[in-house]
Order: C-alpha cells, then structure tokens, then sequence
C-alpha cells in the first residue's frame, strides 16, 4: 500500500496526523496556508478593536476589551506555533503577512467607527468566528486541533461581551439604539462574507474536506451563521440590512440576500476600506520591535554561552 492511501485511510479513521508523521506535500501546503492566515487575522484583528481601548465607555468594559485583545494575541501565538511544526519559520510567516502574500480575514479591512462597532464585533464577527473554528477543533492535524480548542473557550467568552454589551444598548437611549442599529447595518454583510467564497467558487474546500481539514463548507457554516443570529437579532430589536432575509418552511433554514461578491473579492484583493492602514500599522510594528528581537536573541546567545 502506497504512502497516500495509508495517510488517507488514517484521515478516514479519525487518526490524528502528527508533526512528524509522512504527508501528502499538498496537505502540508494547505495547512501552511491557512494555519498562517488564521494567525494573521487574530494579528491583525486585534488594531480594529485596540483603537478602542482608550475610549472605552467605563472601566469595566475597558477591561473586558483589554482582555480579549490579549487573548486574541495569544491565539496568533497558538497558531504560529502550530504552523511552525509543519517546517515553516515564523519570520517567513511575516515576510508573507507584510509583503501581502499572504492573507488574512476580510473582515478586518472595515472601520470601527462607533463604540456599537465594538459590540457587533463580539457578536457577529466573533460569532461567526466560532461557528467556523468549533469545526477546526476536530481538524486532522494534531497540533491544529490542540490549539483551537483552548481558541474556542476564549471566541465564546468574546462573543458573549459582544451581545451583552449590545443588550445595554438595546435599553438605552434611542441615541444608543440608532448607533446599535447603525453598527449592525455596516457588520451584517461582511460577517455573513468572512466564510468565503460560495462552495461553487472555493478552490480549496474539496480537498481540505477529503483530508478532514474542513469538515463543513463554507456555504454551511454561513448558513448555519444565519440561522443562529436571526433570533438574537430579535431579542436585540435590530433589523438585519437584508429585506430578502425570510424563514423557509421547506428548507427549515432562512433564506438570505444576494451577498455582494465583487465587494468581497475587492477587499481580499487589498482594495478594502483599510486594508493598506492595517498593513502599515503590521510593518510599522514590526520595524519599531527589532530592538526587542535584537535584544531578546542577544540575551539568549550570552545565556547559551554562559551554560557551555
Ligand atoms: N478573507 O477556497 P476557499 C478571528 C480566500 S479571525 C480573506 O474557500 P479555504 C477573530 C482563501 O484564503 C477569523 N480571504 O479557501 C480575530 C482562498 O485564497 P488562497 C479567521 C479569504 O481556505 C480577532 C480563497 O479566498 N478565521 O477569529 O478553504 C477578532 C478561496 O477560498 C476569506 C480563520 O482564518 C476571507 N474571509 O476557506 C475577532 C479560520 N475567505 O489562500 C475574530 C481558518 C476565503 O487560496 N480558516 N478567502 O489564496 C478557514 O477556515 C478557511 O481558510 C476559510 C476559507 C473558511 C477562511
């Protein structure tokens, strides 16, 4: 038996596939690919909600937003390290990131303009986050697998902060309400967007599916998405932007609007709102952090010397 069948039949079986266990080269590529841009985007998610932290509206929610800015740090270390066990170094990572290789979540290239934004950022994009990445807990690849379940802990804490301060909004002033509903109208489309390209389009859903990387499309999981939000959406009074958006009896799923694909393509390809304010704040990190890189490797060298 050949070396892709055994690998096959071990996906098939439910094995997990380990750093050091013979892969297809492709497989090896696709988790690179898309380990590193998971990585990126907590990186990278974390300057559209910072810009908040000093105008948080109490003390209380500035610890909550300080916190779950730290933790999204945490999840770009978890999945560089992750991604590191399949033989690509972390400074290659960010070579990619910072020359616009490599991707990262379209959602991140929209401002955050109002305090509201905040809150419909827990709720929807990290809600559509979870729905994505509860699956990932399950991928094939070990290391992957570990890493997003402590992830997902932390996504449904966020995604709670999220409703529950959109909840105060909800019971305040009709100022607050109309920012509420104003913070929803600009999130809705590109959350239900994040999940990618219609299964119809995705390139790579096939293969990430046969070798369990994916074990939902990204038309599922947006359709799961939908269906969950529409009734927290209620419990808020926010009308979602989408009037074709409706229950169907027959499908026992709502139907949904046509999702603006040009707008999505426009962004991924770096044309978004913010795209080139989100690179240069990444780049401009990276320059001014070189001392501490320096300093951090030269501490280790007279270490490693001192122990010889
Ligand atoms: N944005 O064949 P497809 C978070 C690209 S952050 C940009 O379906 P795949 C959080 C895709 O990469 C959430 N690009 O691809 C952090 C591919 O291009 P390449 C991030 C997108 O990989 C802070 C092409 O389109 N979550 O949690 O099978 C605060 C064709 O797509 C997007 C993850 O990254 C997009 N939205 O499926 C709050 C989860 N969608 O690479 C929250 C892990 C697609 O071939 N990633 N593209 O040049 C995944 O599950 C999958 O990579 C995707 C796409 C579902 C995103």
């Amino acid at each position: 038996m050949n070396q892709e069948t055994l690998f096959q039949q071990k996906i098939d079986a439910e094995v997990k596939i380990e750093a050091r266990d013979w892969m297809p080269e492709d497989y090896r590529k696709t988790l690179i690919r898309q380990i590193s841009q998971h990585a990126h985007s907590e990186i990278v998610g974390m300057l559209p909600e910072g810009n908040w932290i000093t105008r948080a509206p109490n003390l209380r929610r500035k610890l909550i937003l300080l916190a779950k800015v730290q933790d999204e740090a945490g999840h770009g270390l978890y999945l560089y390290s992750a991604a590191e066990t399949l033989g690509i170094s972390r400074d290659e990572m960010f070579d990619q990131l910072h020359t616009g290789k490599a991707k990262y979540s379209s959602i991140f290239n929209y401002p955050t303009l109002t305090w509201a934004d905040i809150g419909a950022i827990g709720w929807l994009v990290d809600g559509a986050a979870i729905m994505n990445q509860v699956m990932l807990c399950r991928t094939s690849y070990g290391p992957y697998a570990r890493a997003m379940v402590k992830i997902c802990k932390e996504e449904s804490f966020h995604q709670r902060q999220g409703y529950e301060s959109l909840l105060v909004l909800s019971k305040g002033t009709e100022a607050q309400r109309r920012m509420l509903q104003d913070a929803v109208n600009r999130w809705w489309w590109p959350s239900i967007m994040m999940f990618g390209p219609s299964d119809m389009e995705s390139t790579n859903t096939e293969k990430s599916v046969l070798w369990k990387i994916k074990r939902q499309t990204n038309d599922e999981l947006r359709q799961r998405f939908v269906d969950a939000t529409v009734e927290q959406a209620q419990i808020l009074g926010v009308t979602l932007p989408d009037p074709d958006l409706k229950w169907n009896e027959t499908r026992g799923h709502y139907d949904f609007g046509q999702i603006n694909w040009d707008e999505f393509w426009n962004v991924v390809k770096g044309n978004g709102p913010c795209n080139k304010e989100r690179l240069a704040a990444r780049v401009n990190a990276w320059e001014k952090g070189a001392w501490v890189r320096e300093a951090a490797l030269a501490y280790s060298e007279k270490r490693k010397k001192k122990v010889a």
